[in-house]
């Protein structure tokens, strides 16, 4: 008999969650930032519950149940939720100019950087892998570019994260897809240089990799690398 209830708890958010899906950690570092408490449901992706295609039908984390019962999908849409739900909490700007960069910069790096990461890491061809690899570092140094544009704007104030001293949205939306490099450097062989091209991002990622923000929802590194194995294992030689 297929369910016809699924778990989730009364008057409160309900995210439902994987810890390493790179996605759901957008939503759980949203709601940690913003301070607003939730429940986790998390949903064992190997082997996912009768129930959840209730909450989602396209069977993917994150999902939210908001304390009214209106379910929301997709990790932005989530994000974006969060954000608006509880302006106090200052994740989004309130200047339009400011929101379109902050727009922009999150567009930047997921057309320019999340892609490739997967695509260097799962192309079964080695020189797929190799040009996905030169495509991804390009894109890095657009983020780079990016992030030094932003920190010479005043809203920037010279970093190290996009709103100077705040750990914020740009993060709470990017940062779990710079965790996944630690499976390139360990799969592929692949590292952002330390020159001057890449500066502006190497500054960021070692700002936010000892912020909790990051570190407490960043899956372990080798956890990481365990479970990013049978993607990286198709390599033809
Ligand atoms: N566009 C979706 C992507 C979410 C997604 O792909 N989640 C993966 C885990 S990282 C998932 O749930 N996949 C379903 C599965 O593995 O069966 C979002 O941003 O929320």
């Amino acid at each position: 008999m297929s369910a016809t209830t699924y778990p989730f708890k009364e008057n409160a958010y309900t995210l439902y969650s994987y810890p390493l899906c790179p996605f759901a950690q957008r939503a759980v570092r949203a709601f940690n930032i913003a301070k607003v408490p939730y429940v986790i449901e998390e949903i064992d992706l190997k082997n996912k519950p009768d129930w959840y295609h209730l909450v989602n039908p396209q069977l993917k984390v994150p999902a939210l149940r908001t304390p009214d019962g209106t379910i929301l999908i997709e990790s932005l849409v989530i994000s974006e939720f969060v954000a608006d739900q509880f302006p106090e909490a200052g994740l989004l700007p309130t200047d339009a100019t400011e929101r379109a960069q902050l727009r922009l910069f999150i567009e930047l790096f997921g057309t320019r950087v999340t892609p490739f990461i997967y695509k260097t890491l799962t192309s079964a061809e080695v020189e797929d892998q190799k040009k996905a690899a030169e495509t991804l570092l390009e894109g890095i140094k657009a983020v780079s570019d990016e992030l030094e544009k932003q920190w010479a704007r005043s809203s920037g104030k010279g970093g190290p994260y996009w709103y100077g001293e705040k750990f914020g949205y740009a993060e709470i939306i990017t940062t779990s897809f710079v965790g996944l490099l630690v499976t390139l450097r360990h799969f592929r062989g692949v590292e952002v240089p330390e020159t001057e091209e890449y500066a502006a991002f190497n500054k960021w990622k070692a700002a936010f990799s000892q912020h909790p923000g990051f570190t407490d929802v960043k899956p372990e590194d080798d956890v990481l690398i365990e479970a990013y194995k049978k993607y990286a294992a198709e390599t033809k030689h």
